[in-house]
């Protein structure tokens, strides 16, 4: 899978994509992260990228002519490649979206900053969609970009330590993860489950299966409101 990056600031990246999971997955391969630098598409001396709010106002917008330029120019070498524009009024980031980019393979992500971003960017239909990571604002699109690298680059066969642990992780059935526990068996006056610790896989799955189902009714009910549940999973959640 390929990203490229459209920011005012490539370093911002440099060692969050260099550590962990994240920084293996470059390294062998699975993902590759390009950044691009929007300035070097600007043409004055000054290298401008922003200027003052038509009608006034507070703050800068970032122009729309070196952004285009940057997205022409990448689009010439890569015509198939998705176009998003970071920002907080876009659709919500989540796992189905990580899901369709890992199958689309290329995204590019062009962080915005500044107060804003000339509207023409959008209503030129120079990107393909306007994403944003929740509903909060960011100073730029950087801190969203690499969430939304980091979530898609577990899904990718072989990026993960162990790839079993993703089909269970939090909202990848729609649903959240099971509850875990470790050693010690007690803590405090509190014991683990027993069912974990006998060793029947069967009993330890429908378990886990059911705590799932009840985590998120508690915590999340909003999750299953648009789920059709199993007859199974509905009897899980009765008993
Ligand atoms: Cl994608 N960008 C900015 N600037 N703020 C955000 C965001 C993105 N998502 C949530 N807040």
């Amino acid at each position: 899978m390929r990203f490229t990056i459209v920011t005012l600031f490539p370093e911002f990246f440099d060692s969050p994509l260099e550590a962990g999971l994240l920084g293996k997955a470059i390294m062998r391969d699975l993902l590759s992260v390009v950044r691009v630098q929007l300035r070097d598409f600007t043409c004055d001396r000054h290298r401008t990228v922003d200027d003052t709010p038509f009608g006034g106002g507070p703050g800068m917008v970032m122009m729309v002519e070196p952004l285009v330029t940057a997205l022409e120019s990448l689009r010439e070498e890569r015509p198939d490649t998705h176009t998003v524009l970071l920002t907080p009024r876009g659709r919500r980031f989540s796992q189905a979206v990580a899901l369709e980019w890992v199958e689309s393979g290329d995204i590019t992500l062009i962080c915005g900053r500044y107060e804003g971003i000339d509207e023409r960017l959008v209503q030129g239909g120079f990107v393909d969609e306007e994403v944003s990571l929740g509903d909060f604002v960011l100073n730029g699109g950087e801190v969203a970009a690499l969430a939304m690298i980091e979530a898609c680059s577990r899904l990718l066969p072989g990026a993960m330590g162990n790839e079993e642990s993703v089909p269970n992780d939090s909202f990848y059935q729609g649903i959240l993860d099971h509850p875990h526990y470790t050693r010690p068996r007690e803590f405090r006056g509190m014991e683990a489950p027993p069912v974990l610790l006998g060793g029947n896989h069967a009993e330890i799955d429908r378990w886990r299966r059911q705590q799932a189902l009840k985590l998120t009714r508690q915590l999340r009910p909003d999750l299953l409101e648009g789920m059709e549940l199993s007859p199974a999973d509905r009897k899980l959640l009765e008993s």
